[in-house]
């Protein structure tokens, strides 16, 4: 049996699919949150998803497999998260019931709270159970890459741990230490915050713990999610939840202008959806055993310049590229490298922006070009006060 919490999300129901059709047993625990955040940010998923029990029903027509589901809230609901460990006795919790978008944690003090509240208390309340249980539950999480910031440090950065040499009474040693945390966001920061409890409860309890830390999500349907209309997977596209290489693709579609932040001189690092959905499968296929530290794998495939993309989707779309004041505090310009072989070991076939599935996610939002909401598009979420909120653009240098 296998537990995942959040499993009606962007990441969390392809994952749940995917592991129910290879033979797993799976259960949801979902709060609906996002689809309860929708309503408070008047824009729904591009694509028409369905009701979490309309989905689940779907799939149980279309191959006889069960998945079941509870609705609560884990950040809240410690006890009744408790009891149904205690009652599955799962060998895996995937771990993904954290608020996941950058912009929304920053839109207001409302916001940044209840960023902080519910993903760290979510994962205090999941690593806490899992003691409490007395289980050997192997925990895999869904972190981020930009737990490690995306200043220029030269290098490749590496998996969670750093070599560094230090001097000892004159003498110098190599040691390794945690990467040094540098988030860009209150939502990067809870999963900063995340880091030192895994690492806690490592050490003291023994929980055994990989932290995925997944790069920028791209892409919309996976193998099971295209099996049928009914199990269609989110798709976002505004200013908050909306990423930025599928926000680019969308835009594309409904004549509105390629939304560059700054000079879009940033690079990120990117993972198909496919791709995302088959690391965590490789993660639960591989666990850690008892002792082993924190695992800690770069969940990414490529890394990109955001005007490198841009450029890109407008050369194959015939799409105008604007450039807009950035609504973050980011360094305007940086390099990015990353080391992913942990999961490349484990044997991940990385889907590159090359392979074709641009279109693919092309010919969606203009099948539900309809369902924007144009005046969507626009992130309205500033880092500080001093920043306007940019609602024209620029064009060869011209508002
Ligand atoms: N950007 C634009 N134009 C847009 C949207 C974004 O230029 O219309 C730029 C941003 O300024 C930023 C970059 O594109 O430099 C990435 O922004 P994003 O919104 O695509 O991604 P981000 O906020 O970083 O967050 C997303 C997911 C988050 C995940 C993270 C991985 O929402 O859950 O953890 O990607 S990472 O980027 O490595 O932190």
């Amino acid at each position: 049996m296998i537990l995942i919490l959040g499993g009606d999300g962007f990441v969390g129901w392809p994952t749940a699919l995917r592991l129910s059709r290879f033979g797993y047993d799976v259960a949801i625990i979902d709060n609906l949150s996002r689809r309860i955040i929708d309503i408070e940010l008047e824009c729904d998923s591009l694509t028409p998803i369905q009701s979490i029990g309309k989905r689940i029903e779907a799939w149980k027509n279309i191959n006889g497999k069960k998945i079941s589901y509870h609705n609560f809230d884990i950040s809240d609901n410690y006890h009744r998260l408790l009891t149904l460990i205690k009652e599955y006795e799962p060998h895996t919790i995937i771990h993904l019931a954290e608020q996941r978008a950058a912009p929304y944690s920053m839109k207001s003090s409302y916001h940044k709270r209840y960023t902080i509240q519910n993903n760290t208390m979510a994962t205090n309340n999941v690593l806490c159970a899992i003691v409490e249980s007395g289980l050997d539950i192997h925990l895999v999480h869904l972190g981020t890459t930009g737990y490690y910031g995306y200043s220029d440090v030269g290098m490749t950065i590496p998996e969670g741990y750093l070599p560094v040499k230090v001097d000892i009474d004159g003498e110098t040693k190599e040691i390794e230490i945690m990467y040094p945390p540098n988030p860009g966001s209150i939502y990067h920061m809870t999963k900063c915050q995340d880091a030192i409890s895994f690492l806690y409860f490592n050490k003291n309890d023994g929980v055994r713990i990989t932290d995925l830390h997944q790069g920028i999500v791209w892409g919309t349907q996976t193998e099971e999610t295209r099996i049928d209309e009914r199990l269609i997977n989110r798709f976002d596209y505004d200013g908050d939840y909306g990423t930025v290489l599928n926000r680019f693709l969308m835009q594309s579609q409904v004549n509105h202008p390629l939304t560059v932040y700054g000079t879009g001189g940033q690079t990120r690092a990117f993972i198909h959806i496919q791709n995302s959905v088959e690391c965590i499968e490789l993660a639960v296929k591989n666990p850690p055993v008892k002792g082993d530290r924190v695992r800690i794998f770069n969940q990414t495939t490529e890394c990109f310049n955001i005007n490198d993309i841009a450029k890109k989707i407008s050369k194959i779309t015939g799409a105008k590229i604007g450039y807009y004041d950035n609504p973050r505090n980011e360094d305007l310009k940086n390099d990015l490298k990353f080391s992913n072989y942990g999961l490349l070991n484990l044997g991940l076939k990385p889907i590159t922006l090359d392979n074709g599935l641009l279109e693919e996610v092309i010919k969606i939002a203009k099948k539900y070009e309809n369902r924007c909401i144009k005046d969507k598009i626009i992130c309205t979420s500033i880092w500080d006060r001093n920043k306007k909120i940019d609602y024209k653009g620029n064009y060869d240098g011209k508002k």
